[in-house]
This record gives structure tokens, C-alpha cells and sequence, in this order.
């Protein structure tokens, strides 16, 4: 792979763009220096009601600031926060949606997590995931990685590589193979709907191995390199699943689109779904095509 830098290729989408990622990116080692320290829960709960832990809230804090400082946001759409942050100056042509911090649960027990993030310019803050114009993630694993994509290229980038802490590029045009090797399956057995048990069957007769880790960006990262499907399913007590729609669910739907797959919320296209509110939630079944399709197929058949 031929030695180009993050930065290099971020050129490609404006400075505006550029800087917005780098309040991610460039922010990557002060959080890491810090995972080992803020590992308590703090008294405080987030919109969905889930208690906050202390690196959610401080995540939240340092991308904030920082995408402020770019002065090309006008809104920032956080799960840490209540409502948006709105530009007060007006100014900044792009909105954020983000999840600063997302498989804090996995903080506990060391085990992966990452920043998810979807940038557009619609004037509705509300806006179709299609309408996206760059989605990526930062995952912290073994190491620290960052994927995104812009609609026609999904990449990987690989910090502290040859000794530098730059993001170097690793892998380009990254495709899902289909029907791939994975079945990452969510939430309890013994609430998915009769549709999902067909569906988790069906996957069975493919010889997908079940892969779940417990972080929305660790699981979606593996379905990209080995293809398959992640899903967090309509279940018995809750027909909306559990992951949200415009700040996680929309940005990893554009970036697996991006890569070939597809995302489907069990009737049709993930990116084709109008937001009605910041903290709406949606069922998710995301990954190659074929398979995620199938889903669709099992559950007409139950409507
Ligand atoms: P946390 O950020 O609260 O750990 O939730 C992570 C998440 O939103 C998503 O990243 C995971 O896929 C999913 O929830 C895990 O949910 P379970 O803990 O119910 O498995």
C-alpha cells in the first residue's frame, strides 16, 4: 500500500469536511491516554435513560469543543446530549451526528469500542442517512483504526504506523464478500420475534459462525472484513430494537453501502428512512446484501 497519510486523502472532500474529521481523528491518542484512568459510572443518564460512564461524558466534552473550534459546524447531534448544540454564530455549512462513545458497557471488561460519526449539509438537521456526505469510525481495538467512506470508497487507516502518529492508509475500496462468514445476533433469544428466529435459522444453513462483541463498531468492522450480517432485531417487547437511528444506525449503513453490503430495518433501506426525532430507534440488520435481503423476505411473510 502506498505510504498516504489520512490527512492526504481528506483534501479530497474540502477543508470544511477535512477539519471536522481531524476534531475526531487528531483527539484519538488524548483518548486512548485516557481509557485506563476514567473507568467509573457517573450519576447522570443520557437521553435514553442508560447511566452515562465517565468516558462517555468526557468523550462528549472533547469532541464538542473541538468541533466548535473547527467553525464548520452548525449543528452537533450527540448521544450524550439532550437537544443538538446549534452554532449560536449561525455559521458552518455541516452537521454532526455522533456517538462519542460508543460499547461504553465494553469499558468494564476491555473489551473494543469507537466514535461513530455522520457528517451532511442538509438544511434539515433531520435528515435521510442518504444524504450523508462522509461517515467514519475510530475503533479502539489491539489497535487504533479508523474506516470511512464517502459513497463511492470505504477505507481503512491504521494509526502509529511506522513510528509516526499519523492515520496511514491500510486498505482502499474495501468491498463485503456476500453471503461472507459472520452472524453477529443481538439482543435476547428469548424476545426475538418469530420472524428473526426464522432469519437466524436461515443464516444458520449458510454456515455463518456467530460473532458478537457488544460494540455496535467492533461488530460492524468485523462484517466489513469477513462479511456476513450484524443485526439488533425487533423483538417481542421492543419492536424498534435498541440502536438509534440517525447516530449510530446511518452512518454504519452508509459505510457498509459504501462497501457493497446493505442495511435494512426489516422492511426497506436503512438510508431511506425519514428521522422524526434525534433519539428515535430502529431495528438493524446490516451486512451483505443477500443475506440482509432475505430478512425482508422472511418477515413479509409474517405481515
Ligand atoms: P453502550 O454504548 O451502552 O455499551 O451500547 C452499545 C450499543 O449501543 C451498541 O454499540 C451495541 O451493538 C449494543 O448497544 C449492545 O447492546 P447489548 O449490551 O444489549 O448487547
Amino acid at each position: 500500500m502506498a505510504d498516504v497519510k489520512l490527512n492526504d486523502r481528506l483534501q479530497a472532500y474540502g477543508s470544511e469536511v477535512a477539519k471536522i474529521v481531524r476534531a475526531v481523528s487528531d483527539a484519538t491518542d488524548e483518548v486512548f491516554t485516557e481509557l485506563p484512568h476514567r473507568r467509573w459510572k457517573e450519576a447522570t443518564k443520557n437521553i435514553y435513560g442508560e447511566t452515562q460512564e465517565a468516558l462517555d461524558v468526557w468523550t462528549n466534552q472533547i469532541f464538542l469543543k473541538r468541533m466548535q473550534e473547527t467553525g464548520c459546524v452548525k449543528a452537533y447531534i450527540s448521544e450524550e446530549l439532550g437537544e443538538p448544540w446549534i452554532n449560536p454564530d449561525d455559521t458552518g455549512g455541516y452537521t454532526v451526528t455522533i456517538d462519542p462513545l460508543d460499547g461504553s458497557s465494553n469499558i468494564e471488561s476491555n473489551n473494543c469500542f469507537g466514535t461513530i460519526v455522520g457528517i451532511h449539509k442538509e438544511k434539515d438537521l433531520l435528515a435521510e442517512g442518504r444524504k450523508q456526505v462522509l461517515a467514519f469510525y475510530n475503533l479502539y481495538g489491539p489497535i487504533t483504526t479508523l474506516v470511512t467512506a464517502d459513497g463511492k470508497h470505504a477505507c481503512e487507516y491504521v494509526k502509529h504506523r511506522k513510528g509516526s502518529s499519523d492515520y496511514w492508509l491500510w486498505k482502499e475500496g474495501l468491498k463485503l464478500s456476500d453471503p461472507g462468514k459472520l452472524m453477529g445476533l443481538g439482543g435476547s433469544p428469548n424476545k426475538w420475534t418469530p420472524a428473526v428466529k426464522d432469519f437466524v435459522d436461515y443464516m444458520t444453513t449458510l454456515k455463518l459462525k456467530v460473532r458478537y462483541g457488544g460494540a455496535f463498531v467492533g461488530d460492524i468492522n468485523q462484517i466489513l472484513f469477513y462479511g456476513g450480517c450484524f443485526m439488533y432485531p425487533e423483538m417481542t417487547d421492543k419492536p424498534q430494537g435498541k440502536l438509534r437511528l440517525v447516530i449510530e444506525c446511518n452512518p454504519m449503513a452508509y459505510i457498509i453501502s459504501t462497501a457493497g453490503g446493505y442495511a435494512s430495518n426489516g422492511v426497506s433501506a436503512i438510508l431511506d428512512a425519514k428521522p422524526k426525532e434525534y433519539d428515535e430507534r430502529t431495528p438493524v440488520y446490516i451486512g451483505s446484501t443477500s443475506v440482509v435481503r432475505k430478512f425482508e423476505e422472511i418477515r413479509a411473510k409474517y405481515k
